[in-house]
């Protein structure tokens, strides 16, 4: 148990003066979040728990090792190759017992629905999930597909997050937690309203007749927009679908739930396995060009610290946002572009994915 104590900010005091409102809504699962039987004015806070995927590496093992340490929060790290997590998360520091590592590969939707059997199996409450696992495939020439026979980007980053979340609401909902979220990791790379987000190949769903026809480059087009296959539009695609369902998840239930859900662009991490299958000269110019020319660098460390932020601190609790940061490291609410913001698209996006993955 962790003890919350009386030198708080305001926006805290107003973070926990809503949590008893919260709380008084929600089913209780086994220890209440706000232990009232502390010592007189404290309050005790039980300690959280969050699911990470893809926390093997990059912004997700950073995201992990920053909530662990806290002691706030245990952290499931859930990763489609166990001894690898086991391996980073030891060698990041994270102490024993901080985390558990669970399998999960997205790349499967039988696979997700055993995560989710095996996390409800755990006992543990669902207070955070954190979707942020992601490939990027910028020099294929042809698609590979998942085990679904969806094209691999759209298929990972997309659609086997969307089922993981879509299951998981039933235990976000449980939760009594006092500040439920569902983050899902966006970028910048998919917003057409940035430089960033011009560079070519540009993301465009189109009107979806490939998402629609299940990316299966048999009967439809790998790509979501009909078009030919391309690797590096997939994975903007998928952050664009990322961004929507956020939007979508945020529309259908913030109101009646009280949920969180939010995305971010935690900066350009480029010195993360994202970029494991690109030329060896872009590995090797890439972070010095994003470092000293566009200055839109961030290490793991201080990316893993925002999104840590998205998921946990009591001031950053609003609904359907989209978190970056400025200069100084202080977060803002920004603009997502015209696509990325589309609540026609978010809704076909919702609707057309719920039936490839088998919930509608
Ligand atoms: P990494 O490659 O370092 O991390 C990606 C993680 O996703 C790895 O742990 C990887 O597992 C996991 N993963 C991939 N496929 C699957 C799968 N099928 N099932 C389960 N896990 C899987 O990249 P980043 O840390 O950079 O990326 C993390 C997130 O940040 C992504 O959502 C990305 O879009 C986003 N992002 C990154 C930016 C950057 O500049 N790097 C900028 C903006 C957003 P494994 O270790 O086994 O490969
Ligand atoms: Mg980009 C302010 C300018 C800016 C920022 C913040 C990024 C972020 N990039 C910027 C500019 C440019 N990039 C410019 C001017 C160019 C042309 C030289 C450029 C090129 C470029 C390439 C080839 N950038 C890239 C690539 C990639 O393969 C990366 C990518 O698109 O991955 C999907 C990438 C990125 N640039 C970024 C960020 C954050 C990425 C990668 C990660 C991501 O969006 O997930």
């Amino acid at each position: 148990m962790l003890i919350v104590c009386e030198c708080f900010s305001t926006k805290q005091r107003e973070f926990n003066a809503r949590i008893g409102a919260v709380r008084a809504q929600t089913t209780a699962t086994a220890s209440p979040a706000v232990n009232r039987s502390a010592p007189e004015g404290k309050k005790t806070l039980r300690q959280g728990c969050v699911v990470v995927t893809g926390a093997s590496s990059g912004l997700g093992l950073a995201t992990a090792k920053a909530l662990a340490e806290t002691g706030k929060w245990h952290v499931i790290m859930a990763c489609r190759d166990f001894l690898k997590a086991e391996r980073a998360a030891k060698s990041a520091g994270m102490a024993k017992g901080s985390y558990t590592v669970m399998h999960l590969d997205l790349a499967s939707l039988d696979s997700v629905r055993q995560f989710v059997e095996s996390f409800r199996r755990s006992g543990r409450p669902l207070d955070v999930l954190v979707c942020n696992a992601a490939v990027y495939q910028p020099t294929a020439k042809e698609p590979t597909f998942t085990a679904d026979g969806f094209e691999l980007s759209v298929g990972t980053n997309h659609l086997g997050h969307f089922l993981l979340s879509r299951l998981l609401m039933d235990d976000l909902q449980k939760s009594d937690y006092p500040s439920k979220r569902l983050i899902i990791v966006g970028s910048i790379t998919g917003n057409t309203n940035t430089l960033a987000g011009n560079v070519p190949p540009k993301a465009n769903l189109g009107d979806m007749r490939g998402l629609a026809g299940g990316l299966n480059g048999l009967n439809s087009s790998a790509m979501i927009d009909g078009g030919d296959f391309d690797g590096a539009k997939a994975y903007k695609d998928s952050k664009v679908c990322n961004m929507l369902t956020m939007q979508e998840f945020h529309r259908r239930y913030h109101e009646e739930t009280g949920i969180t859900f939010a995305s971010l662009y935690p900066g350009c991490i480029a010195t993360t396995g994202l970029f494991r299958e690109h030329i060896p000269l872009f590995r090797l110019l890439f972070p010095p060009f994003q470092k000293y020319i566009t200055k839109g660098y961030v290490s793991e460390d201080e990316a893993g610290k925002r999104l840590a932020q998205v998921a946990a601190d009591p001031s950053l609790t609003k609904s359907g946002v989209y978190w970056s940061w400025n200069k100084d490291s202080a977060s803002f609410e920004n603009q997502l572009s015209q696509e990325a913001s589309d609540a026609d698209k978010a809704r076909k996006v919702w609707e057309v994915s719920e039936k490839l993955v088998g919930l509608a």
